[in-house]
């Protein structure tokens, strides 16, 4: 049988999520309507009218939408749509409870040691020394550690973790995230400052990570690394504090460290040296990882010093041109992505006012600033979703772009948390209808989960054992067609199709674990 051009979310709805079904042209036919039909019989328990959804250059347009919100009965369904039926789905509270632990089981899949990988000592680049650097969770689909990755997927992890802790409790969060820290520590110099990553000078073939024999190097130092590890563990340190002030004590100590190093150097950009091509990672603008490290010292110790030094860089960016490529640009972007952290940074803020109102270091017009300008922000990416066809929040498609639609949906969810709006949660929860199968090539972007879903990622693990690892997030479709398969095969198509389910494809194909993190977070908050 040919493949269903209906689009539903493959793993379904929560009773009182907003559920829309999406159909092609030609699959809609001349039908007028969808039905809803109970899998166990058949029987037909709604019918309701397709309209056409919004025309969007992303998808190609010609689309049409149904909504079946009011069935709100657990059960297991399917959509028809003529003589086309979907892949069937469930209606139930706890309908992501397994895709939501797989995804952060992948975690655990990716530690570094876990088997005997990666035990050799680093070479320190440039310098003839050497060091020994164990642990941290390998990168994606390439067993680098890189600290500005691992910064990102902390935050995402614990921002999470604070907001609904109930959602990990059969995870064992804090002891993942740990993990990861632990191997951060071991990242520091001598003088405060962080070695950008620790991998192999170049990628290996699709093997194993303990057949990736290769010497290991650190790279040099970077402002953005040591800014983020600051950031990072200054936050962290917080959370362990009442179980093992000890560890508390030493996370907190090396972000005091990586901050008085910041203080006393002008920014230094990483770009990879010539001998080393293992992923770069690298940013022109550190700015927002300055602020990010700074206001979480300001939290972690109360010193206003660190809050005033971070609103320099606050004010100093939004003094910027606004990007007419960013439309959700209002001259300050409440960024969450390997590049753009300054979210973070004004998520602790908010976490301070919250928590102490007394906090007169954070005042009333700072706060009302930062409310307006994450509001701001959060409309325009609304307006985006709004006038898509499958409520897709973002304009544009790069690489990684399912993990970037769970931070625009994370911006979303902080204008939610100050103003009560349902339509800023329902445009959240449609990111994840749209990974998880209501898109334009009907794939559920995770792996393990779903009727189709990924299962050829640019993973070497997966692929050098030939057994797919489950809770794993495609990076998703890019429309630069980054790599030489995306550009045999997907020349000329609409951006939501610029996706192939093949392992050369990493730049549409291959997992991260910042994309996973980030979709962590919003599904803890939206389930
Ligand atoms: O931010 C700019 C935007 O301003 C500009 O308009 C746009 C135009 O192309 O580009 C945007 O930059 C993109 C950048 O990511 C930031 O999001 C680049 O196009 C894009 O090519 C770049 O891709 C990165 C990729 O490495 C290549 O450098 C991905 O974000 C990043 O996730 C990925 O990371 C790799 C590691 O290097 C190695 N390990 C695997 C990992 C995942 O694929
Ligand atoms: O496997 C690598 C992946 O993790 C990176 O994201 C990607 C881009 O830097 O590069 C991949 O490695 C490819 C290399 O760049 C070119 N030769 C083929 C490699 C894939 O096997
Ligand atoms: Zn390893």
């Amino acid at each position: 049988m040919k493949e269903s051009e209906i689009f539903i979310n493959q793993i379904g709805y929560k009773p009182l999520d907003n559920k829309n079904v999406f159909v092609t042209n030609a699959a809609k036919g001349d039908a007028k309507e969808f039905t809803l039909c109970k899998k166990s019989d058949g029987q037909v328990v709604f019918t309701g009218a397709l309209t056409a959804a919004p025309d969007d250059e992303l998808s190609g347009g010609n689309y049409f939408t149904g909504d079946f919100s009011s069935i709100k009965t657990a059960g297991e369904y399917y959509v028809c749509v003529g003589q086309e039926r979907s892949f069937d789905f469930k209606i139930a509270d706890n309908v992501y409870d397994d895709v939501a632990l797989s995804t952060l089981k992948y975690f655990t899949d990716s530690r570094c040691g876990q088997g005997i990988c990666h035990t050799g000592i680093a070479e320190v680049y440039g310098t003839g020394e050497k060091k020994n650097v164990q642990g941290g969770w390998h990168d994606a689909g390439d067993y680098g550690r890189y600290i500005v990755a691992g910064t990102k997927t902390v935050m995402d992890m614990l921002l999470a973790y604070k907001k609904c802790p109930e959602k990990f409790a059969n995870f064992d969060l804090l002891g993942e995230v740990r993990f990861e820290l632990e191997w951060m520590l071991q990242m520091q110099r001598d003088d405060g400052a962080v070695y950008h990553k620790i991998s192999c000078y170049h990628f290996c073939a699709f093997i194993m990570p303990q057949d990736e024999k290769d010497q290991l190097v650190l790279a040099p130092v970077s402002t953005a690394a040591t800014a983020d590890f600051a950031g990072c563990l200054a936050y962290a340190s917080g959370f362990y504090k009442a179980d093992d002030p000890d560890f508390a004590k030493k996370l907190l100590d090396a972000a005091l460290k990586a901050q008085t190093y910041l203080f006393s150097h002008d920014d230094e950009f990483y770009i990879n040296p010539p001998e080393i091509t293992t992923g770069g990672y690298g940013d022109r603008d550190v700015r927002d990882e300055r602020y990010f490290a700074l206001c979480s010292l300001f939290a972690a110790t109360g010193d206003k010093n660190y809050l005033t030094q971070a609103l320099k860089f606050r004010e100093e960016k939004k003094k910027d041109k606004p990007d007419p490529k960013h439309p959700w640009n209002c001259g300050w972007q409440e960024g969450f992505g390997w590049p753009f952290v300054a979210g973070y940074g004004t998520e602790i803020l908010l976490e301070v006012a919250a928590e102490n109102e007394e906090n007169t270091a954070l005042s009333p017009d700072l706060i009302a600033e930062i409310h307006t300008c994450i509001i701001a922000q959060a409309e325009k990416i609304l307006e985006i979703s709004n006038s898509s066809a499958f409520k897709y929040c973002s304009k544009l498609v790069f690489w990684g772009s399912n993990g970037a639609i769970c931070d625009l949906a994370h911006i979303m969810l902080m204008a939610y948390d100050l103003t009560g709006r349902e339509d800023f949660f329902k445009a959240a929860k449609a990111q994840i209808d749209y990974i998880l199968g209501c898109n334009p090539v009907n794939y559920c972007y995770v792996t393990g989960a779903g009727s189709k879903p990924v299962v050829n990622p640019h993973h070497r693990p997966s692929g050098a054992s030939g057994r797919v690892y489950p809770g794993m997030l495609s990076g998703g479709p890019c429309a630069g067609l980054l790599d030489a398969y995306a550009k045999e095969h997907l020349t000329g198509l609409p951006a939501l199709k610029c996706f192939a389910d093949a392992q050369p494809s990493y730049s549409t194909n291959e997992v991260a674990i910042y994309w996973n993190s980030a979709f962590v977070y919003l599904l803890a908050r939206v389930r």
